[in-house]
């Protein structure tokens, strides 16, 4: 397969300023007639090229007259002598058939397109680049009874009644947009319907559509994307442009969700919630995927990316901007660290593997791989950098002036961080290599105290990624403050440091007393650090640190370095620990929400970046000893804890959410300590759950312990929830997730089950996905994990090629395992590149891994 570079961009030959698509839908076969209006761009003679992906034309028109056209390979190449023409092109589509969820598809009797990035191109044949903007007319007709409803992009404008029972409508798209935002939707479909006046007083007609059944669980989704809504206009001046803004839910879908002009679609994960059927981490999740996809309608919908390599152009903002939102509506100080935790489990490891790429990629071969944490995650980890370096006012008037300069134009990155620039006179030269060195920094600090003060030392590396091994030093701004040993207290204001060589030292004047480094508070970087310690420093800070996000950090170090000596063979020494959770616990002043976060252990996928080479077996064990010799110390405390958090469990207020997870992580201690006495607590918790959290965390509690306590409630939940595919998603994962020597048995029989369905994503990740992603199930020494995973993904490539991708990373660490697991991974990525016929999503994945 062949790569694209960055470098070799060049602007469209042809322009479409207008495209007029005409839809006689149905199931078994759509047909589709476009009429494309196109201009010659520049001086050139070279011909029109149209992108098509398994489609072929039945017709092709220009002005109305047979045209002289050709193919290459899917591309149709049309030879035009004026300047501007209209093409006609008409193709037959079998979107029952479309097993990848690209293009034009079928789930669950409706019919629903997916374009991003290059899904247009398997509807019609286009120039299905982003950089080329047109305005868009959609006529559908379709049986009336089967598809009564008919969406696309923008406003509907016309509709009527055909011959046999079909219907027709028109819809219109004021704004020019790129072809991966188009989209259409044709199903029996139920409405929850609200208006929303905007901050310039029109009135926007807002509507969830869903099957009739789910419209009760809508909603937590509405009320979500309203104060989105407002959240946008407060804090960013952003205000919505149409008259309608629809979302849609669909069963089968690729991703979370997506953000079509005026009509979002949803993987219905990210719309449906009902106290009974979804957790607090659910609810929450639906708010930020609904922000996110709201936010898109300024950061990537009316200012959108010039070519796919600028991904992290409306990514990484957004998040950035769905992250703001998140904070403000919770705690920020939970939101945070929730960010980081997952920034460290998800972007952390892929920028030390083999499929590290800058947050600006150089080249691709398949750009669906390219839609990763570290695009995503890192991207808005840039963002927030950018934000503190010039703080929030101007940070505001860069964004300001990159929205007004750039609306409705295809932009680079470079066009935002010079807008940041231009706004505020920061000089941003030397950060902008954040976004062409792939790699975490790391950042070695060292606190030298002297009569008259402190000086801080600081030195950074950026470890060498595949294409990259000389870097620069990068602009890192970390927040530091000094801690008085003593007081306690800050002995100076937080300062922001932007260090900037390999190597640079600090001074602090007037430090009167012996102090402790607390460094990058709020993750200010998205950086290592390694402080030099002082005896009795890290377990100050786990208990004082008035960073919340420093004082979780120094928890997480704290037990870190007791866990690592245990599993380097040390003896398990949990005393510092003891006394930091028993702290945390009886402290006031701290929220429920915080405590859970901070008593709990790093987690084994954590631990395993600490460690070279990784044994799996070897950090369960030290952890597994960790936990045991932890519940049976503070066995009171817990039991205190765990009975003095008993939420509401009708509210989903934050305390509620906070309690119900201080709950679960105390329970789960308990049982570690005391197996009995857990299996006994979370078997009342599950008969008495009256919220899917409660139920969930009781069951993570029994799946760690096993037994028959474990059985029957797994078989109480899925009798309860049979049919329910959200929650069935859940017990599938919860036994693919449950950290036991016999969860692949249950794996392999799930695999047989009934309600298994290769062809549902939501269904193949809550199997393969929390599998692969339990670290000492699926590690298993005999590598019989690495094989199931090695055939799955075999078998999904065959349906779904990018759900396939998303499963190889998993085994492409397989140079920092124990040889023995390390060859049994190598291996299995050798078995799945024997395959012939792989897509080229995945063979670009395991051919990197293997490199
Ligand atoms: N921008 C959307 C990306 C997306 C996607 C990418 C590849 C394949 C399928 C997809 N569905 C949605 C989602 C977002 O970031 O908001
Ligand atoms: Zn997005």
């Amino acid at each position: 397969p062949q790569e694209i570079r960055r470098e070799d961009y060049r602007a469209p030959d042809w322009l479409v300023p207008a495209i007029e698509l005409d839809f006689d839908l149905a199931a078994e076969k759509t047909l589709v007639t476009a009429r494309l209006s196109v201009e010659r761009n520049g001086e050139h003679d070279r011909p029109l090229r149209l992108d098509g992906d398994e489609i072929v034309p039945l017709a092709v028109l220009v002005d109305g007259a047979e045209a002289r056209w050709t193919m290459d390979g899917a591309t149709l190449v049309v030879e035009l002598s004026e300047n501007a023409a209209v093409v006609e092109t008409r193709v037959a589509l079998a979107p029952d058939r479309n097993s990848k969820l690209m293009g034009l598809y079928a789930s669950g009797g409706l019919l629903c397109t997916q374009c991003e990035a290059e899904g247009f191109r398997r509807i019609t044949f286009f120039p299905d680049r982003p950089d080329v903007l047109s305005r868009y007319r959609v006529r559908m007709s379709a049986d009336k009874a089967r598809f009564p409803v008919l969406l696309a992009n923008g406003n509907p404008v016309e509709t009527g009644d055909g011959e046999d029972g079909s219907h027709w409508a028109v819809w219109e798209d004021p704004f020019p947009k790129p072809s991966y935002l188009f989209a259409l939707v044709a199903g029996d479909l139920a409405v929850n319907s609200d208006p929303f006046t905007t901050m310039s007083g029109r009135s926007v007609e807002l509507g969830i559509w869903v099957r009739e059944g789910d419209l009760p669980r809508t909603d937590h989704a509405m009320e979500s994307l309203k104060q989105s809504m407002r959240w946008d206009e407060e804090t960013y001046g952003r205000e919505y442009d149409l008259d309608r803004f629809n979302i849609v839910a669909v069963d089968d879908f690729n991703f979370g969700a997506m953000e079509n002009k005026g009509l979002n679609i949803f993987n219905s994960r990210y719309i449906l919630a009902a106290p009974e059927t979804a957790s607090d981490a659910d609810y929450d999740a639906i708010a930020t995927v609904v922000a996110h996809e709201y936010f898109h309608n300024w950061s990537g919908d009316r200012v959108t990316c010039r070519d796919w390599f600028q991904l992290s152009l409306k990514e990484g903002f957004t998040v950035f901007r769905d992250q703001g939102f998140s904070a403000a509506i919770g705690s920020a100080a939970v939101e945070r660290i929730e960010q980081v935790k997952s920034l460290r489990a998800g972007q952390f490891p892929e920028d030390a593997g083999p499929l590290a790429h800058p947050v600006r990629p150089d080249s691709y071969i398949e750009i669906s791989n390219f839609y990763t944490a570290t695009v995503y995650n890192k991207g808005a980890e840039l963002i927030r950098m950018m934000h503190t370096i010039l703080g929030p006012e101007a940070f505001r008037a860069g964004s300001d002036l990159y929205f007004e300069r750039h609306d409705g134009q295809a932009v680079t990155c470079e066009d935002f961080v010079r807008a940041m620039e231009d706004a505020s006179g920061a000089d941003l030269r030397q950060f902008r290599l954040w976004y062409s060195q792939a790699g975490t920094p790391r950042v070695l600090a060292r606190l030298e105290q002297d009569g008259a003060g402190a000086t801080l030392h600081l030195a950074q590396t950026v470890p060498a990624t595949p294409g990259q091994t000389d870097k620069k030093p990068m602009l890192i701004p970390l927040r530091v403050a000094l801690i008085g040993e003593r007081s306690g207290a800050e002995l100076a204001t937080e300062r922001l440091i932007l260090l900037d060589g390999e190597q640079s030292s600090v001074r602090f004047d007037d430090v009167g007393e012996p102090a402790f480094l607390s460094i990058n508070r709020g993750f200010s970087a998205p950086v290592i650090v390694t402080a030099e310690r002082r005896a009795g420093e890290i377990e100050a800070l786990a208990v004082s640190d008035q960073d919340p996000f420093a004082r979780f950090e120094a928890m997480q170090e704290l037990m870190s370095r007791d866990l690592l000596a245990a599993i380097y063979g040390g003896a398990v020494e949990t005393g510092a620990t003891v006394a930091a959770i028993r702290s945390t616990l009886a402290s006031n002043a701290l929220d429920p929400a915080f405590k859970a976060l901070a008593i709990s252990l790093p987690t084994e996928a954590e631990l395993a970046e600490k460690v070279d080479p990784v044994d799996p077996a070897a950090i369960h064990a030290a952890r597994e000893a960790f936990r045991v010799a932890i519940g049976e110390a503070l066995a009171d405390d817990l039991e205190a804890a765990y009975a003095g958090a008993a939420a509401d469990p009708d509210s989903l207020d934050s305390l509620a959410k906070g309690q119900r997870r201080l709950r679960a992580a105390t329970l789960g201690l308990i049982a570690a300590g005391n197996p009995e006495r857990g299996t006994e607590l979370a078997r009342r918790q599950f008969a008495e759950a009256r919220t899917m959290s409660d139920r969930q965390a009781a069951m993570m509690a029994l799946g760690t312990v096993g037994g028959d306590a474990w059985d029957e409630a797994l078989d109480a939940f899925y009798r309860r929830f049979a049919g329910d595919p959200l929650v069935i998603d859940k017990w599938f994962s919860l036994q693919a997730s449950a950290p036991r020597a016999e969860t692949l048995d249950a794996v392999e029989a799930l695999e047989k089950h009934p309600d298994f369905n290769l062809a549902n994503p939501n269904r193949v990740r809550s199997l393969a996905g929390a599998y692969a992603m339990s670290p000492f199930a699926f590690h298993r020494a005999d590598g019989r994990g690495y094989d199931w995973l090695a055939r799955m993904i075999v078998a999904v490539d065959r349906v779904n090629p990018q759900t396939a991708a998303r499963f190889v990373a998993p085994l492409g660490r397989w140079k920092r395992y124990e040889p023995v697991r390390s060859e049994k991974m190598r291996a299995a990525l050798e078995r799945i590149m024997a395959e012939p016929s792989l897509s080229k999503d995945v063979l670009e994945q395991v051919s990197k891994s293997l490199a």
